[in-house]
């Protein structure tokens, strides 16, 4: 089945929405769907891109999303609830969280970029040594924001204030991952969250975004 309807918002955002079982497209006639156009890639059901659209069109800020993951130290040393809110309490919205285990394979595709380095094999091992808790987060520039909550990739290099910097030491129990760049989150999300996000209206969206 193909869909096809347009949708307005003000004289600024009137765009084209087709979407059929697989894909969403969105035409190229507002002012900021290049970026959303692209953040649709790879979800699953066409209502999700639909909601999502309509969540994040009527402010027009540019929002986006990143993946967090809590490394298996960070969950073993109780660090859950500082990861939640120093990203809840900047105004990011918590869109997707779960807590599982992860095979070979799957931490193997998830660091597949660093599968050449020396480390590469006892990194898998680290994530598989336990539970990690996956999340996914929105908002304006969160994935660059996100790794400076995160802090530098060595934990002695990172900033007091930030995670890394406030939790940790060894740069392999550095409790904690976040998306490099807007193109990895979208890898990662749909890597994590095949069945998708939940998709909702944040009741303080007013009072964080002008
Ligand atoms: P990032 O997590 O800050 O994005 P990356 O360079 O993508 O850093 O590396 C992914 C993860 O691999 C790091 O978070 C860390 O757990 C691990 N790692 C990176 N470099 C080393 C190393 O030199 N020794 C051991 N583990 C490392
Ligand atoms: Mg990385």
């Amino acid at each position: 089945m193909c869909v096809l309807c347009c949708v307005v918002f003000d004289e600024k955002s009137v765009f084209v929405v087709y979407f059929d079982d697989f894909f969403c497209f969105i035409s190229e006639m507002g002012g900021v769907e290049g970026l959303k156009k692209e953040q649709f890639g790879r979800r699953r059901r066409p209502i999700d891109y639909l909601l999502h659209f309509v969540h994040t069109s009527n402010t027009h800020v540019n929002m986006e999303r990143t993946y967090i993951m809590i490394k298996p130290d960070g969950v073993q040393r109780g660090l859950i609830h500082k990861v939640i809110e120093r990203f809840e309490q900047r105004g990011f919205y918590l869109k997707a969280m779960k807590m599982q285990m992860v095979t070979k394979e799957h931490a193997e595709k998830h660091y597949a970029d660093l599968s050449s380095k020396p480390f590469f094999a006892g990194l898998v091992t680290y994530m598989c040594s336990g539970p990690v808790v996956c999340m996914v987060w929105e908002g304006k520039e969160v994935v660059k924001t996100g790794r400076k909550i995160i802090g530098a990739t060595n934990p002695l290099a990172s900033e007091p204030g930030s995670l890394r910097g406030d939790f940790c030491i060894e740069v392999g129990r550095n409790v904690i991952h976040g998306s490099d760049a807007v193109e990895s989150a979208q890898h990662e999300i749909g890597l994590w969250f095949p069945e998708g996000v939940c998709e909702y209206e944040h009741a303080l969206q007013k009072w964080i975004y002008e």
